[in-house]
């Protein structure tokens, strides 16, 4: 039996990654990520509880302490993979989340899995929280956790937060269980997105669907009321801008320039190989651009870094297949004698790997066709202290409604995308510095400390 909690953290995930030593033996280790490092001082200030899967199916794990935080593993079968994560999560709520730009699964015996595991992370959860805790509940994957925790443990205070966009109200009426959702999430006494406009997407729902009264940004549901608000999320600015300093660091971004032949600009792409990010768009653009002979190969050097991500999903294999095509297209037609004009790579790397890399780039490419965030882009302005490098920004991104000085694009306008891309290659330092030193005074401001610190002082206040 863990010790009871007055905070906890319920997520799909542990924010642990499995490390085999040499001799074969297993230890964990404290994921890299900016949800984890926002959570983990108040986790250990409160003695603080986190809830999630470990990442490895068909295994039952004891909790385990870790860097002051308890975690408590729920376990997930293979079947429970199947349906509940790859299946209703990622085949159905992703898709219809983010603008239907891959058609949505609807099954049902993918929803009965979502609903039992959900129910499954509401009791564990309800094991855990000492009485009146505050529980923050995070992402699409456990939408029916706060109103089957708040039926468990009505003396909660309970907080969910939206990391992908919620549709507007034409979409999700899609949804055969769209009623099971909106009453879920409404169980919470906060329910945080990243824009405002997912807020006022959920508010008109609750009204159209269930006709709840609101005002404002309150919605009255029998005797409670339920705040939907925007609580943008941020990076650990400086942690990645004091890493950037190093000399170590300092001397990889310019081994990386020369390692792809010291080209005059190098694009950067950043992603997880997912379909929403807009990867195709960008590798188009980049082709035309070579094709049209407007910029000359030797002369750009686009590389891009695709995480490996939800393989075992249909939609994600074919579309690992359609970016390598285009990939060796541009190459065979543009390519010259050791020297490729895409550089791609399907892999993970390493925090201090990628600060170089996002110092060592130009022009940073972050193209999706609809992202919650996108912090990839954070990420990037974190890093240029130097105030070179320019963002070239999808609208579509979250993080367009604060990164106003990138060189905005709409993704599926190809010849925007093109000009965009040359205007930002051909930018006077003068012009790229001041958008940059903007940016930045934006994302130092609003870092991932300040996102969590607002949710919680509105979800406690
Ligand atoms: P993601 O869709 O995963 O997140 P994003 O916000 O860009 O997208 O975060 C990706 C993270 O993975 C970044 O921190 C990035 O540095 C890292 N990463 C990407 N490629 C990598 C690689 N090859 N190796 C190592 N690390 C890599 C979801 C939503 C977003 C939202 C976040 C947070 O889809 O919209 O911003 O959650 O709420």
């Amino acid at each position: 039996m863990t010790a009871r909690s007055s905070f906890v953290t319920v997520a799909n995930r542990l924010p642990v990654d499995r490390r085999i030593e040499p001799d074969g033996t297993s230890s964990w280790r404290r994921s890299p990520g900016g949800l984890v490092t926002a959570i983990a001082p108040i986790m250990q200030r409160r003695h603080g509880a986190w809830l999630g899967w470990h990442g490895a199916a068909d295994e039952e794990l004891e909790p385990l302490e870790l860097d002051g935080m308890s975690l408590v593993p729920v376990p997930l079968s293979s079947e429970d993979v199947e349906l509940y994560y790859e299946g209703f999560s990622n085949a159905t709520l992703w898709p219809l989340y983010h603008d239907v730009v891959a058609p949505p699964v609807f099954d049902r015996a993918m929803w009965d899995s979502y609903k039992a595991l959900n129910q499954r992370f509401a009791e564990a959860a309800a094991q855990v929280a000492d009485e009146n805790a505050v529980v923050w509940v995070q992402d699409y994957q456990l939408q029916l956790v706060p109103a089957m925790l708040r039926a468990l443990r009505p003396d909660l205070r309970i907080g969910f937060f939206l990391h992908i966009p919620f549709p507007p109200v034409e979409l999700f009426w899609r949804l055969p269980w769209r009623r099971e959702i909106v009453e879920g999430l409404l169980g919470a006494d906060l329910v945080g997105f990243q824009r405002p406009g997912g807020a006022s997407n959920f508010i008109r729902l609750c009204r159209r669907l269930l006709g709840l009264p609101y005002k404002g940004n309150e919605i009255y549901v029998d005797d409670r009321t339920v705040t939907a608000q925007a609580f943008p999320i941020s990076i650990d600015f400086t942690e990645l801008d004091s890493m950037v300093r190093e000399p170590e660091i300092m001397a990889r971004a310019k081994e990386i320039r020369a390692e792809i032949g010291d080209p005059e600009h190098m694009l950067l792409g950043v992603d997880r190989l997912d379909y929403t990010k807009g990867i195709g768009q960008r590798l188009e653009a980049f082709g035309e651009l070579l094709d049209e002979g407007r910029i000359q190969p030797g002369e750009a050097v686009f590389v891009q870094i695709a995480t490996p991500s939800r393989e075992r999903v249909e939609e994600y294999r074919r579309l690992r297949d359609d970016i390598e095509l285009q990939v060796g297209r541009i190459n065979g037609e543009h390519g010259i004698l050791g020297q490729a004009p895409v550089q791609y790579f399907h892999q993970s790397y390493d925090r201090r790997e990628l600060a170089a890399l996002y110092l060592a780039a130009d022009v940073m490419v972050v193209t999706p066709l609809r992202d919650g965030m996108n912090l990839v882009a954070k990420e990037y302005v974190a890093c240029r202290h130097d105030l070179r490098g320019a963002l070239v920004l999808s609208e579509f991104a979250g993080a367009a409604d604060e990164l106003r000085q990138s060189y905005l694009v709409n993704p599926y306008d190809v010849e925007g995308l093109k000009r965009q891309m040359l205007t930002a290659m051909r930018a006077t330092p003068h012009e790229v510095a001041r958008r940059m030193r903007a940016l930045r005074r934006r994302v130092s401001t609003h870092d991932v400390d300040r996102w969590a610190s607002d949710f919680l002082t509105a979800l406690e206040s």
